[in-house]
């Protein structure tokens, strides 16, 4: 018998992003985990068409990376990196960078997503000022933007809700307008037509504050957690172009993005466009332990090698940068994507992917649809005056039925593991237009 915590239970633990008194009444327990599927508290199997959070990349349970992390805590639990380090740490530092454009070359470790984008963030900012142009102080951000929950991701993030609550966030940050024109790209298959001179909304804010206060600009090159939201063609280029002209570093938010998600390892290598850092998280341990990277180009870290005033160079870590459990997930997780060449067969499974997402096309209420790599957004119109409904209502009606989506607002975001098989995608999305068009 598997144990269900009585309602009063549920109030302990307080859920993160989570409506925590809907989820009392109607709980949705999961117990285990195996290749693509759960199983609920109540026994059944679930379809894992999210990939957890976009970080399970090689499926539940992947054997390499068991048997890894069985090694490593019967080795070195735990080792601190603030002035000792540990060999592994080095070497998957190498495997990480190998893996992003040229010139990316050196890596800081972090826990999370939002971890990686703060110690991006802070990076900029430290190159600038140890270069001697120390009033480039200002980060620019996007409409719509994710980029975590800390005060600096939240501060260049773009969603309204997860400002609002939360003071006056850091000072001197500005935000481009976001991409979304669905009135000129719904339904595009991939990158959207229209919207590359979108970037130049970038030129404005830097005449705006002058280029010579601009830091740094992130985005992220497909917007995940806003709704799958693609780059119009052309426009990362734009952007790219703009922030060398005015010597603005570009960051990339890759947390979903790198590891395979859009069948490569990132999307900086899909878009041919290379940012000065990048940002990740998520499929780098394949969800297993928490941990980020962020990959850095050699000027910036070699600014801060040569200009240090004192023998650290970078007054920034934490205690679990490099933690050996997760450098061991990490090793093996990229192990496990090589040997299985998991990253062609997300390029291999897109077509039929695309096909399956826009056969969703005259479904009730669908306004638009979205597509790349293993990634769909399926847009579904809000019902009048209770937006966000009608996706909530979808989500716990697939999981019913055996399915784990996303749903955010009333868009839902599906991002399977890269183990999906093509009748499970057929089967994910026929029970998912069954459920749309039963519903009103
Ligand atoms: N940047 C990006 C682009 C992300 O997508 C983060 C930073 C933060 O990562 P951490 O590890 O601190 O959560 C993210 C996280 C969703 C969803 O359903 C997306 C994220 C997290 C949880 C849910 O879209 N992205």
């Amino acid at each position: 018998m598997t144990h269900s915590p009585s309602p009063n239970d549920f109030s302990r633990f307080w859920m993160p992003f989570s409506a925590n008194r809907d989820f009392a009444r109607d709980p949705r327990l999961i117990t285990a985990a195996d290749g693509m599927y759960y199983t609920s508290s109540d026994g059944r199997q679930i379809l894992d068409a999210t990939a957890g959070l976009w970080c399970v990349n090689a499926g539940h349970g992947d054997p390499i990376i068991k048997e890894a992390l069985k090694r490593q805590i019967d080795t070195l639990d735990y080792a601190p990196h603030f002035n000792f380090g540990t060999p592994a740490a080095f070497e998957l530092a190498g495997q990480v960078a190998a893996l992003f454009p040229k010139g990316l070359e050196h890596v800081f470790f972090t826990g999370s997503g939002s971890e990686s984008v703060d110690t991006a963030l802070k990076i900029a900012l430290h190159y600038h000022r140890a270069r001697g142009d120390g009033a480039r102080t200002r980060l620019i951000g996007r409409e719509r933007g994710y980029h975590g929950v800390g005060f600096g991701g939240i501060s260049v993030g773009g969603i309204v809700n997860n400002r609002k609550h939360f003071g006056t966030l850091l000072t001197g940050t500005d935000h481009m307008r976001h991409t979304h024109d669905p009135a000129r790209n719904a339904f595009s298959r991939g990158c959207p037509d229209h919207g590359a001179e979108l970037a130049d909304d970038l030129i404005r804010i830097a005449e705006l504050h002058d280029p010579s206060t601009i830091a740094a600009v992130i985005v992220e090159p497909m917007a995940g957690s806003t709704g799958v939201l693609l780059p119009p063609k052309g426009y990362l280029k734009r952007l790219r172009e703009i922030c060398d002209r005015y010597g603005i570093l570009l960051i990339f938010d890759e947390v979903i993005t790198a590891y395979g998600r859009l069948g490569k390892a990132s999307a900086a290598e899909v878009f041919g466009v290379t940012p000065d850092i990048i940002t990740t998280a998520k499929g780098l341990t394949n969800g297993v332990i928490p941990m980020g990277a962020v990959i850095v180009d050699e000027k910036i870290y070699a600014s801060a090698m040569e200009h240090s005033e004192t023998p650290i160079e970078l007054f920034h870590g934490y205690t679990y940068s490099a933690h050996p459990m997760a450098v061991a997930a990490a090793a093996a997780t990229l192990e496990t994507y090589r040997r299985n060449d998991m990253f062609a067969r997300v390029e291999a499974l897109a077509p039929l992917w695309e096909d399956a997402v826009h056969n969703l096309r005259d479904v009730p209420n669908v306004v638009d649809l979205r597509n790349m790599g293993l990634v769909a957004g399926i847009e579904l119109s809000p019902r009048p005056g209770a937006p966000g409904a009608r996706g909530a209502e979808v989500m716990k009606m697939a999981w019913a039925e055996g399915l784990m989506i996303r749903v955010t607002g009333d868009i839902i975001a599906l991002s399977p593991p890269f183990i999906i098989t093509e009748d499970e995608i057929q089967m994910l999305f026929e029970k998912l237009a069954g459920i749309l068009r039963r519903i009103d």
